[in-house]
């Protein structure tokens, strides 16, 4: 899937709209402030980085272009004003949608960019959100690739089930097209003619080509659309009961039988939160959830997708240096730091 030699790209996404807490921004600079791209040197990638993205040029057209006048008709329903902008107002509850979904649009102009010179672009993040725009670019690219979530979280809630509004806990029911979307953007504005700012997201993830592993703590809403929609989710019961080896074994399989070309492994995706990870082994992450992958675990599920040879794009995301004490990030930056390097082959003798 990769030229040789083997180039990865790192894609520095210092952005948190996704989400309330203020620090996650700072994620992919301590991770590579911390030796990142020498430690993928040393394991022989040709690494290109050429700094963060800014996204100022984003912010800046979107503060000063007026925004549409129909688009606010509700407003959040709890008082976390902390990432709001006046130039970017709550549609329905979303915070910051449209500064979100441009990020997101440019972030996947990278991403398909590096993957069609056949590098591997690893981004750094940020919130999760940005996988709108990670996935977005790999399918690009790999229109046939399927996609490993591994999260504590399904982040497939829709605009109609969201209760927090953030952003961060949405990604994948955009990239699906999920019905709910249109029928809430709809019922918040009721002009035909207005577009969400959502409308450049091709619908080109299928509820087959997902999987998940790690979950633990899926909104009612979100357990719902992942029935309906059939989509195959490992939950850290399922990992507690068959092992990680097996619950691997399980998705990769589950990924390959829906594969259009049955000769050829399916090209994959994967999007790692970093609260996947139990909170004694990733503390400083802003949704930790007790109860999950061990530093072990973890690991295993990068170098076992690396050792498929398939990887054509990876997501780390959801590192906050701001959140708990100094030695609860420097092991959280330092993980994150590791499951780079393990899906990137490290591990594997
Ligand atoms: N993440 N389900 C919750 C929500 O707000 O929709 C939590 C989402 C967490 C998202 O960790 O990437
Ligand atoms: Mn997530
Ligand atoms: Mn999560
Ligand atoms: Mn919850």
């Amino acid at each position: 899937f990769l030229k040789s030699p083997k180039t990865a790209s790192i894609v520095g996404c210092p952005f948190s709209g996704g989400q309330p807490k203020l620090g996650v921004d700072k994620g992919p600079i301590h991770l590579v402030e911390a030796g990142l791209v020498n430690q993928l040197e040393e394991l022989g990638w040709n690494v290109k980085f050429d700094g963060h993205h800014q996204f100022e040029d984003i912010k800046f057209t979107l503060s000063s272009s007026s925004v549409d006048s129909a688009a606010p008709t509700a407003s959040s329903a709890d008082n976390d004003t902390s990432t709001s902008n006046h130039w970017d107002p709550p549609i329905g509850i979303l915070k910051n949608p449209r500064l979100v979904s441009r990020v997101c649009e440019e972030v996947a102009k990278v991403v398909s960019g590096h993957a069609k010179k056949g590098e591997l672009p690893v981004t750094l993040g940020g919130d999760h959100s940005l996988a709108m725009g990670t996935i977005s670019g790999t399918l690009d690219a790999h229109p046939e690739a399927g996609v490993i979530w591994v999260d504590a979280h399904a982040d497939i809630n829709t605009a109609a089930t969201t209760e927090s509004g953030n952003i961060h806990g949405m990604p994948v029911s955009f990239l699906m097209g999920l019905d709910g979307n249109q029928q809430a953007f709809s019922s918040f504005n009721p002009s035909p003619s207005s577009q969400t700012p959502f409308a450049w997201i091709k619908p080109v993830l299928k509820p087959s080509s997902i999987v998940y592993i790690g979950l633990r703590d899926v909104d009612a809403g979100e357990k719902k659309v992942l029935k309906q929609n059939g989509i195959k989710a490992f939950s850290m019961h399922d990992v507690d009961r068959y092992g990680i080896g097996k619950v691997v074994e399980m998705a990769l399989d589950h990924l390959n039988a829906n594969n259009a070309n049955p000769d050829k492994l399916r090209p994959i995706h994967l999007s790692f939160d970093v609260d996947a990870l139990d909170p004694s082994v990733a503390p400083s992450t802003g949704t930790p959830v007790r109860g999950g992958l061990t530093f072990r675990e973890g690991h295993y599920i990068c170098e076992r997708i690396w050792e498929t040879g398939a990887l054509v794009g990876l997501d780390l995301m959801e590192v906050n240096p701001s959140l708990e004490d100094d030695i609860s990030v420097k092991q959280t930056v330092a993980v994150g730091c590791s499951l780079v390097r393990s899906a990137l082959g490290e591990t594997l003798l």
